[in-house]
């Protein structure tokens, strides 16, 4: 890891980057040095507004010939980067257990709720301290890699709790940073209402399963899905770049052993989409114009198959 702080190294993290990533990326910089901080195609907006917010520079579409060493964050596989990476100069930091990074130069994968705890681990073995925006961004990685803390372990709480604690910090000012304004964007509002528009279901025993289609804040629809009475709920969308099913699942399936992440893995398997993420959000990318109707049919299939395999009481 110290050849990191040789050269120029990118800090990477994957196409759509979340708070966790961000977060995650941010803390990184304490390891390699203030190097810069890239995404492929961009951040989803509440990182973008937290980027803004922290004035922390994100290099979009960052040219890797630019650069002598790559330090990839909270990403599970090249796929989820979107970028080739010479991977002898590849280290990984990660928190998801997919295996996808054999070839590397270096990766540290530790089982935690969110990449953010996995960094602040080595950072605090180092003796190295963070600053408060760092703290911040790292709350609102974990409260967002934990569906704002529902699926948070004791571990992950005994982070937040430390961090408040030592920088001062309300959870309400962690929330302002990720929705005081995306929160009431009227676009969001439409695509929640046309989410719900288009929504069909289907029953599986007493479990409801709602899909959808819109074109963008899929994890928003999803959610308002949950609120409406699915259990879990999927929507799919297609842009001009990419096209997507996005996945959630109400906690009480998650604490049964389904697994949305695993689902959507198999779902793609064998075919050109990437799937995976976590148990209750979860996800399946491919090229535009791929059969998105046959993907959601497998995906349904194998959430079937999970709901099938659980351990209902
Ligand atoms: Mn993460």
């Amino acid at each position: 890891m110290d050849r990191l702080k040789e050269g120029r190294t990118l800090i990477l993290m994957h196409t759509g980057a979340d708070p966790d990533a961000l977060a995650a990326a941010m803390l990184a910089r304490h390891l390699v040095g203030d190097h810069d901080i890239g995404v492929k195609d961009g951040m989803i907006a509440v990182s973008v507004q937290m980027a803004e917010m922290l004035e922390v520079p994100v290099v979009v579409g960052p040219a890797t010939s630019d650069y002598d060493h790559f330090l990839v964050v909270d990403s599970s596989s090249e796929g989820m980067v979107g970028l080739e990476l010479p991977r002898d100069r590849t280290f990984v930091i990660d928190h998801h257990n997919d295996g996808g990074w054999e070839d590397v130069a270096g990766t540290l994968t530790v089982p935690r709720t969110s990449s953010v705890e996995v960094v602040l681990e080595i950072l605090d073995e180092n003796g190295i301290e963070i600053t408060r925006e760092e703290a911040l961004a790292s709350i609102a990685g974990i409260s967002a890699d934990t569906g704002r803390f529902r699926f948070g372990d004791h571990e992950s709480f005994a982070t937040v709790a430390r961090l408040m604690q030592r920088y001062d910090i309300d959870l309400s000012e962690v929330f302002s940073l990720m929705e005081s304004e995306h929160y009431y964007d009227p676009s969001r509002k439409i695509a929640n209402v046309k989410g719900a528009q288009r929504m069909d279901f289907r029953r599986a025993g007493d479990v409801i399963i709602a899909f959808t289609r819109v074109s963008s804040f899929e994890g928003s629809v999803c959610r308002s899905l949950l609120m409406v009475g699915a259990d879990i709920a999927l929507t799919v969308s297609e842009q001009k770049k990419e096209a997507r099913i996005s996945g959630r699942a109400k906690p009480y399936l998650v604490r049964q052993g389904v697994n949305l992440g695993r689902a959507f893995q198999r779902a793609a398997e064998g075919t050109d989409a990437n799937g995976g993420g976590h148990a209750g959000a979860a996800g399946i990318k491919t090229a535009p114009g791929a059969d998105l109707d046959r993907l959601l049919k497998d995906s349904l299939e194998e959430i079937e198959r999970e709901l099938s395999d659980r351990n209902a009481e």
